[in-house]
This record gives structure tokens, C-alpha cells and sequence, in this order.
């Protein structure tokens, strides 16, 4: 069978290289832009001899800022001339050493803070009013697979020990990747590791149609220390963030990239700190970067990504003991709870010859209580093998299969936040939403499949290779050891799925997906997945039946492109109309590439491309590097359609802005 982890040295598909084919002053360049939130925890504290280890503000920034393996100040200049030579505001910051670049803040946090400007409006993202201020960021030096990885640190007030947390600091973190979630390719969130697995759980569901990685990372000895896990941490939390496009809230920590929502932390002292005990790493980090592209979660609808930021504090865990007393039981099942995770013996069982215990189960699920069985060992999941396990099935107790405690707390707190109905919660509990719990029968593995075994053999056969078993002739045949057919499978489905893509064969697709689903988001030599391609052919079905089918709107191809730019470039209106409802956007370096674009579309009269551009998101109020704007050349040139267009856009955003 096929090694279930392959070995990505670099995912093309993620390359973000871009060498624009309107603006002559871009050079190709290799850098992925990540947004850090440092909420806190021990790998920015300090020991203060009077309270003990203390986050300490502004350490962190300062640190990671003289630290080479973090911050390469020749990098800066290979990043000023690209991000925007003509913005002053993206010169290197002497003080700093460390190139300004613009983030988001929802306003209500701006208070007390001090951002380094201000110079755009408020505006509203997904009912957020925020504003666009300029941050430090540092960048790293080259990976060993050329990549530079910008980050900006967004440092909490107050920072805290995550102890200290509560769900209002979930909603912050969702908030704060919400409102940047276009501009930054990737999310990690530095945090404390005592609720770490929490907020790791919390997020997962808070953040739909999640198609970014988010990583949470932090340490067992502060990056203060000589000797500490807090390089290795972050450092690796980089890396991954940098290099690939997983669109799922991990949790990074000694060399392992979990799932967040299957973690739980097992140790306090050593520095495998995380278990994930009923799913192995997404990601091994040692001498190569295993990814299991295999297990990591795919798309299946099309939709914008938002995040949930009503979570229901009315929750609780209550563990069983032997002799436990009923008092206990009803006392935490009592209002205002709605919602309580039961930890269980073994594989789901509780005491089958207490009727007092169920009795008073019975009663609050019977009052709409939502009861979700858990249980207390690390590995395995609630079954109801036992009469003991099925009683509380039968009072209307759900079983939560093996989900961890933490996350099915946070999974009933998010259900519950959406105000569903306890039936409907009781539904969806037992519903895998985001690879937080094993459905039995439905196996995310990357297995090798007989069905395809069949093509690859029949191609092979085609260009005059086969088997030994069935020698043709009688001649000698080429024998095609199993690595050998693997390393095949691995050239020839992502070209086989790129061809079927600009053909519009979604038969060929269905075949092939059927038993390479995980390879969905490779692309060809040029990092061309068959998304951009069927995009840039305007083939919309396509289009739909990959995003069903676990394509990535985010992925950019070697020359820094995404899907949507092709569709848009391309004329492609439906195609690109569907990307963006699966909330494709335009990255960074194509909206600097989009405003030639518009300019290019008034002077050539090209109504039609300037509305695409403009409804996939291309800004009409940047400036080219003499200042000027779309509306400038407009009134220039006397195109009075464009002016006019441009100025019903500005009202029509100005009326969104005002109306709540
Ligand atoms: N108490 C710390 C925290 O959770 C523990 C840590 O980060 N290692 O914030």
C-alpha cells in the first residue's frame, strides 16, 4: 500500500513567487506573509523575582527582532522594493529595523493602543468596524526551499497566562483573524499551553469555511531562557505557516502539527507538552516536513469564510467518580446549564445501578439539557458495547465518539452559541464538523485503491511496460516495484486531473477523485492546481465540482497567481463569481497588480474587465506610483462611464459603511 505521509520538500502550489505581467517594476520573489497574535503565555514571560514568570509586553517583538534565525535584516530591503516601492510607509523603520506593513484592528481595540497610523477610513468586515493601521514586521531569512516568511506581531493587552483566559479571548483571536484574513496567507497565535487545547478547539469550530492555516503555538521555557522549546516552537510554526496551505486550526508544539480540536496537553513539565491521541500529526517536522495530506480536511462546500463569534458560557464538565452523590449530579446539571459534558469510564460507561444518577440525567436532557458522553481515557471512543453504556443513550445522553473533552465543551458551546435547538445540537454532536471526532465507516486515509491500480498499470502497459505476471509474447517484462507505481501515481494523477480540468471532464475528474482526493490541490510543474485551470478556462462546472471536492481557492502558483486571478484575467464572470462565493479573494501582490490592470481596461475602454475587476475585488482607490487613482486617468481620458461607475461604487460603499 502507498506510504500514507509523503514527504512535500515544497509545496509549489503555496509558492507565492510573482512576477507581474502589468507592472515592469515587480521582481519575482519568494515570501509568505503571516500575522502572529501573541496572546500571551510562557514563551514571552520573564521570571520577576517577586511574582514569578510574568508576560512581560514588548519583550517578544524585541527579542525575535535581534534574532537572526527570525529577523534577517537583509531581507529588508529585498522586501521594500517589493511590497511597494513608492509607499513611504513601507520604508524599513530605523528604530525597529523592520518594514511597516498594514494590518487591521477591530476599532474597539484600538483604544489605549498606539498604532503607528492611521490613513484609511473605517470600515466594516462582516459587521466588524475596523481600521487599517501599519505594524513593524520582521522578516526571516531563506528557508532551505528559498522562502522568506513575513510576519507581523500583533502583541495583546493585556498579554495573559492562559489560565487567565475565558471565551471573550476566543472571540478576540476569531475577530483578529477575520478582519486580516485577506491580507495574510497564514494565522498563528502564540499562547499559553495550560488552555492551549481549548482555544485550539474553540477556534476550530469559531472559524468556518476556514481556508488558511492557523497554527497555535507557545512554550514550556520562555524564549528568555538559554536553553528552551520556544525557538524550535516558533521557528517550526513558521515554517509550516510559510510553506503550505493547511486549512485547518492546528496546534504546533515539539515537532508535531496537530489537529487542534484532537489535542489535549499531557504534560506540565516535559517538552511534549501535546497529545493528539485518537489522530496521529498532521505534520512531522525532523530532518524532511511530513505532511499527511492525506488526513488534512478538504472542502466540500462552497462558501465564504467568517468566523462565529457567539459562544454559550452556560457549559460544563462533569466527571464521574465511584460514589459520586446525586446532590453532585443535579448540581451541575441545574439552570442556567445548557449544555454538559459528561466524562465517562472506559468506552462510555457510567453506573448502570444508580437510578438516581439517571434519573436526574434524564430529567435535565428531558428539560433540553444537552448531554454529551466523553470519555476519561485518552484513547478510544464511546460505544455502547456495554448495558452500561447503553443506559445513558437511552435517557437521551449523546455519545460524543472520541472526541476530547475539551473540544466537545467548546464543540456544545459553539452549537449552542448558534442558538440550535437541543435536538438539533444532539444532531450535530454526533456530526464530524471539523475532523474533531472518527464517524465510524468514513476513513479519511489515503489508502492505495485497486480501481486506480488498473489505469496506472493500463498507461503503463500503453507505453510498453507491464507486469510480470502477464507477460505478452513471451517476453521479459519490465517488473514495476510498489515505490516505483507510487512515484508514478505521483507524477501522473495531478497531470491526469490538470488535463481533465481544461477539458471540462468531470467524469475523468469523478474517477480520479474518487481515489486521489488528497491530491485534488497538487498542481503541475508550475504549481498550476486543477482549479486555476479549470478557472482560467472558464470551465464554471468544473469549477463547482472541484470546490465540492476539496480544492483550495488560496493555493498561488509559481508565479504568484490564485485561481481567481486566471478566472478574472481570463474573462471568465461565472467561474470567478463562484470562486468568490467559496471566498477567493485577491492576494496582496495581485490588488498591487489589479490597479494596472484597471487602468489599462480605461484606457482601452474595456468596461466589461474594469467591473470584473472591480466586483472580484480589485481597490479603485490605490494609486499607481505617481499617485494617482483609477478616477484620475478616468477624468484624464474623459471616460465619462467609468467615472461614473467608480463614483456609484464609492457612494454604495459609503452607505455600507454608515447602515449598520
Ligand atoms: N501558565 C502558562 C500558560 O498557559 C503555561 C505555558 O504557557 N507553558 O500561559
Amino acid at each position: 500500500t502507498k506510504a500514507e505521509g509523503s514527504t512535500v520538500f515544497v509545496n509549489d502550489a503555496v509558492n507565492t513567487i510573482f512576477t507581474s505581467d502589468v507592472a515592469d517594476d515587480m521582481v519575482g520573489y519568494d515570501i509568505s506573509r503571516v500575522l502572529v497574535l501573541y496572546t500571551g503565555g510562557t514563551i514571552g514571560m520573564q521570571n520577576t523575582p517577586e511574582h514569578g514568570y510574568l508576560p512581560i509586553p514588548g519583550y517578544l517583538s524585541q527579542t525575535l527582532a535581534q534574532m537572526v534565525r527570525f529577523h534577517d535584516p537583509n531581507g529588508l530591503s529585498v522586501d521594500a522594493n517589493q511590497t511597494r516601492s513608492h509607499d513611504p510607509e513601507a520604508k524599513a523603520n530605523p528604530l525597529t529595523n523592520a518594514v511597516n506593513i498594514p494590518l487591521r484592528l477591530p476599532d474597539e481595540r484600538r483604544k489605549g493602543r498606539s498604532p503607528v497610523t492611521t490613513n484609511s477610513p473605517h470600515s466594516l468586515i462582516n459587521g466588524t468596524p475596523v481600521v487599517r493601521v501599519r505594524k513593524p514586521a520582521l522578516i526571516t531569512p531563506p528557508s532551505l526551499y528559498g522562502k522568506r516568511i513575513r510576519y507581523s506581531i500583533l502583541e495583546y493587552e493585556p498579554l495573559l497566562d492562559s489560565s487567565n483566559m475565558t471565551m471573550i479571548d476566543w472571540v478576540k483571536i476569531a475577530t483578529d483573524i477575520e478582519v486580516n484574513y485577506m491580507l495574510f496567507d497564514a494565522f498563528i497565535v502564540l499562547h499559553g499551553t495550560d488552555t492551549m487545547a481549548f482555544t485550539a478547539s474553540a477556534l476550530s469550530f469559531m472559524l468556518e469555511n476556514l481556508g488558511k492555516t492557523v497554527i497555535l503555538s507557545g512554550s514550556q521555557v520562555p524564549l528568555a531562557e538559554v536553553r528552551n522549546d520556544a525557538v524550535d516552537n516558533l521557528l517550526g510554526a513558521l515554517t509550516i505557516a510559510g510553506h503550505f496551505v493547511i486549512p485547518e486550526v492546528g496546534l504546533f508544539f515539539n515537532n508535531k502539527f496537530y489537529r487542534g480540536n484532537r489535542t489535549s496537553k499531557v504534560d506540565a513539565v516535559e517538552f511534549n507538552a501535546f497529545d493528539s491521541p485518537n489522530l496521529r500529526p498532521l505534520v512531522n517536522v525532523g530532518i524532511n516536513i511530513d505532511v499527511a495530506w492525506g488526513d488534512i480536511l478538504r472542502p466540500t462546500t462552497i462558501a465564504k469564510f467568517r468566523s462565529h463569534k457567539e459562544m454559550e458560557a452556560s457549559v460544563a464538565t462533569l466527571r464521574l467518580f465511584p460514589g459520586i452523590t446525586e446532590a453532585t449530579v443535579r448540581a451541575f446539571l441545574s439552570p442556567p446549564i445548557k449544555g454538559v459534558v459528561l466524562e465517562t469510564y472506559g468506552s462510555g460507561n457510567a453506573p448502570n445501578n444508580r437510578p438516581d444518577i439517571l434519573l436526574a440525567l434524564k430529567e435535565a436532557s428531558d428539560r433540553g439539557v444537552v448531554i454529551v458522553n466523553c470519555s476519561q481515557c485518552k484513547r478510544g471512543l464511546v460505544t455502547d458495547l456495554y448495558a452500561t453504556g447503553k443506559a445513558l443513550l437511552q435517557i437521551g445522553v449523546v455519545p460524543g465518539s472520541d472526541m476530547t473533552p475539551e473540544c466537545a465543551l467548546t464543540k456544545l458551546s459553539y452549537l449552542l452559541g448558534k442558538k440550535h435547538t437541543p435536538t438539533e445540537c444532539r444532531n450535530l454532536i454526533r456530526r464530524n464538523l471539523r475532523g474533531e471526532l472518527t464517524v465510524p465507516m468514513r476513513r479519511q486515509r489515503f489508502t492505495y485503491q485497486q480501481g486506480m491500480q488498473g489505469l496506472v498499470q493500463s498507461v503503463m502497459s500503453l507505453l510498453g511496460h507491464s507486469g510480470s505476471e502477464t507477460p505478452a509474447g513471451g517476453e521479459t517484462k519490465t517488473i514495476l516495484p510498489e515505490e516505483n507505481l507510487a512515484g508514478l501515481e505521483r507524477a501522473l494523477i495531478p497531470m491526469l486531473m490538470c488535463q481533465a480540468a481544461r477539458a471540462g471532464d468531470i467524469d475523468g475528474l469523478t474517477t480520479i477523485a474518487h481515489e486521489y482526493s488528497p491530491m485534488i490541490n497538487q498542481g503541475d510543474y508550475d504549481g498550476r492546481t486543477p482549479l486555476h485551470i479549470a478557472s482560467g478556462e472558464g470551465q464554471t462546472a468544473t469549477v463547482e465540482f472541484l470546490l465540492l471536492h476539496g480544492a483550495n481557492v488560496h493555493l498561488r502558483d509559481r508565479f504568484g497567481h490564485s485561481p481567481m486571478w486566471d478566472a478574472v484575467r481570463s474573462r471568465r464572470v461565472e467561474s470567478a463569481k463562484l470562486l468568490r462565493e467559496a471566498g477567493a479573494h485577491f492576494a496582496e501582490e495581485e490588488l498591487e497588480a489589479a490597479i494596472h490592470s484597471l487602468i489599462t481596461a480605461i484606457v482601452s475602454d474595456d468596461v466589461d474587465m474594469f467591473k470584473l475587476l472591480v466586483e472580484s475585488g480589485a481597490d479603485m482607490n490605490r494609486s499607481v506610483h505617481d499617485g494617482r487613482t483609477p478616477l484620475h486617468m478616468a477624468v484624464k481620458h474623459g471616460k465619462v462611464e467609468f467615472v461614473q461607475y467608480i463614483v456609484d461604487q464609492a457612494l454604495k460603499a459609503k452607505e455600507d459603511v454608515m447602515s449598520p
